[in-house]
């Protein structure tokens, strides 16, 4: 018997993705969008195909993500921020809330609202994962956003 599988291909090719760009900590922020916007082009995505939006800090991300997908305009929206305990006392709410109400977007829109926040003990891990030693979570992320939308487009279409 033939095995059935679902995936596709990393082509961000025509793809329409927003980002949200959470501006607290935004020397780490800029980094992992940078890293982002390299990874759609050099996936072959045009830079016009990209819409950015503002948002104060990562709190704010969900609301955002929310008016974003009932555009029904974007195959994928990555949230990008970086919440780092060391410099707040509320660190776990701010993470906390973020990362429930980015994937409740996900869930509740049928839309991939991809988690591209860093969660950290202190400012030098954040630097680690924004284009250092380990690498750029924005860059990884953006992938995930590639393969999430190509791969829901794939699955509408085999409906
Ligand atoms: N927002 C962040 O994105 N990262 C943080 O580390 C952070 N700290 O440290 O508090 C943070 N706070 C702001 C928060 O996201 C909201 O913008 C604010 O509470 C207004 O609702």
């Amino acid at each position: 018997m033939k095995e059935n599988i679902i995936e596709t291909t990393l082509m961000a090719g025509d793809l329409k993705v927003a980002i949200i760009f959470s501006r607290f900590n935004e020397l780490i922020v800029s980094k992992l969008y940078g890293g982002a916007k390299e990874a759609f082009i050099r996936h072959e995505g045009k830079v016009e195909n990209i819409t950015t939006v503002y948002v104060p800090g990562c709190f704010e991300i969900p609301l955002a993500a929310q008016m974003l997908a009932r555009k029904k305009e974007y195959d994928a929206i990555l949230c990008l921020g970086a919440v780092i305990r060391g410099s707040t006392s509320h660190y776990d709410f701010v993470a906390g809330e973020t990362a429930k109400g980015i994937s409740k977007v996900a869930l509740d829109e049928s839309t991939p609202v991809i988690f591209g926040v860093l969660t950290t003990e202190n400012i030098e891990q954040a630097i680690e994962r924004a284009g250092t030693k380990m690498g750029n979570k924005g860059y990884e992320c953006m992938m995930s956003a590639i393969e999430m939308g190509r791969l829901m487009k794939k699955m509408k279409e085999n409906q």
